[in-house]
């Protein structure tokens, strides 16, 4: 007889964030995230996690949401359950629950963690296991000054933290932008690759003019240039120009990325276990686009230590990963919920080992941090 499924506590946490991190729709000074704690009969527990950015000003799911959604819709059709049958508590969820992917992801990884535990194998494991134990992670700069960015750069260079940079913008007028993005560049040369992320902001005349800036300008990348629904618009700019673009909003899941891969987009596309609906899901969207030609790229939405560690192990179980990895959530937090914090080191970060995610709950720290 399996394990059946007989408690599941979803908790807010607020952690402030290190500095102020500026996007082009909110500027975060503290990240909430929804930790879900899933124990069955045998007397095991999972972990999960559901994050966002900014309240409601990323995406259609709150943490508060998230939270209600898991306490109200989803215990009743999980509790009692068999713990171990993870694509059918799935099917059973999609069948009566509609999108709430950050919601969908956290349960999905609390069970694959428990699953992991049950076995005595790490997460990846159960994923086919990991070709990488050691997975590059690049860093944002986007404190929204430029002397501040370029003074942080300089310190993570000296450090060997991270070798790539993230900048976020798209909140000021475009050749504010430019100037901000070439003086970075400049400062940071041929030591650092750099690559912005426009969060949808511009449309598609801006975007034409701003990524030939951005070309000239030494750019890697431009991360969701335009608004996330139209793909018609991210399939002309990836014709037009040389430097690749990064799809994010626009492909939460493997249909997305069918549908835009038909559609004639090239470029890369940012996985996140969070917009596809859990670790496993995450996958299916990397086959999709290895099938059409599509750089992998590790996202985030700036997940903790439990959301990152999740998503590691799917990330470690790719071939390539073109564009690396932005698993730096847990950095961008002044402190954390677990017992021990992640490795960063050498442009990169460890996987972490033990049964499941390997991650443990420092109780008192949850404690402090929980909202009351
Ligand atoms: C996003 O849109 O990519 C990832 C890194 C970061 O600074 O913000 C996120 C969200
Ligand atoms: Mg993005």
């Amino acid at each position: 007889m399996s394990a059946a499924i007989q408690s599941i506590e979803a908790i807010l946490v607020d952690i402030p964030t290190i500095r102020p991190h500026k996007l082009s729709m909110t500027t975060m000074g503290v990240q909430t995230m929804v930790i879900v704690r899933i124990k069955d009969s045998a007397g095991l527990e999972g972990l999960g996690e559901a994050t966002t950015i900014g309240g409601l000003a990323y995406g259609p799911e709150s943490p508060e949401s998230v939270k209600l959604t898991i306490d109200t819709y989803f215990k009743p059709l999980l509790i009692d359950q068999p713990a171990d049958a993870i694509n059918t508590l799935r099917v059973r969820l999609n069948c009566a629950v509609r999108g709430n992917n950050l919601a969908k992801s956290a349960i999905e990884t609390a069970l694959l963690d428990m699953q992991g535990k049950r076995l005595s194998r790490p997460l990846c494991d159960l994923l086919g296991g990991a070709l990488h134990q050691h997975i590059p992670v690049l860093w944002t700069l986007a404190s929204g000054d430029t002397e501040k960015d370029i003074e942080e750069a300089h310190s993570i260079l000296a450090q060997n933290r991270h070798r790539d940079f993230k900048l976020k913008i798209g909140s000021r007028a475009l050749m504010d932008d430019v100037r901000h993005v070439a003086a970075i560049k400049e400062a940071v040369g041929d030591r650092a690759s750099v690559r912005v992320d426009v969060n949808q902001a511009w449309d598609e005349a801006t975007a034409v003019k701003g990524m030939a800036e951005l070309q000239a300008a030494g750019i890697d990348l431009v991360e969701q240039p335009t608004p996330m629904k139209d793909f018609a618009a991210l399939v002309r700019l990836s014709k037009k120009f040389h430097i690749p673009i990064l799809a994010d909003e626009s492909v939460a899941d493997a249909k997305d990325m069918f549908a835009l891969a038909a559609a004639g987009f090239s470029g890369a596309v940012a996985m996140k276990i969070a917009k596809a609906g859990g670790p496993a899901r995450a996958l299916e969207q990397a086959m999709v686009a290895q099938a059409s030609g599509i750089g992998l790229y590790g996202g985030t939405l700036l997940e903790g230590t439990i959301g990152s560690a999740a998503s590691l192990h799917a990330w470690s179980t790719l071939e390539t990963l073109h564009w690396g990895t932005e698993m730096f959530g847990p950095l961008l937090m002044r402190d954390d919920i677990v017992v021990t914090p992640l490795n960063f080191h050498d442009n990169g970060v460890d996987l972490p080992s033990g049964p499941g995610l390997g991650v443990e709950i420092d109780e008192d720290k949850l404690t402090h941090y929980r909202r009351k």
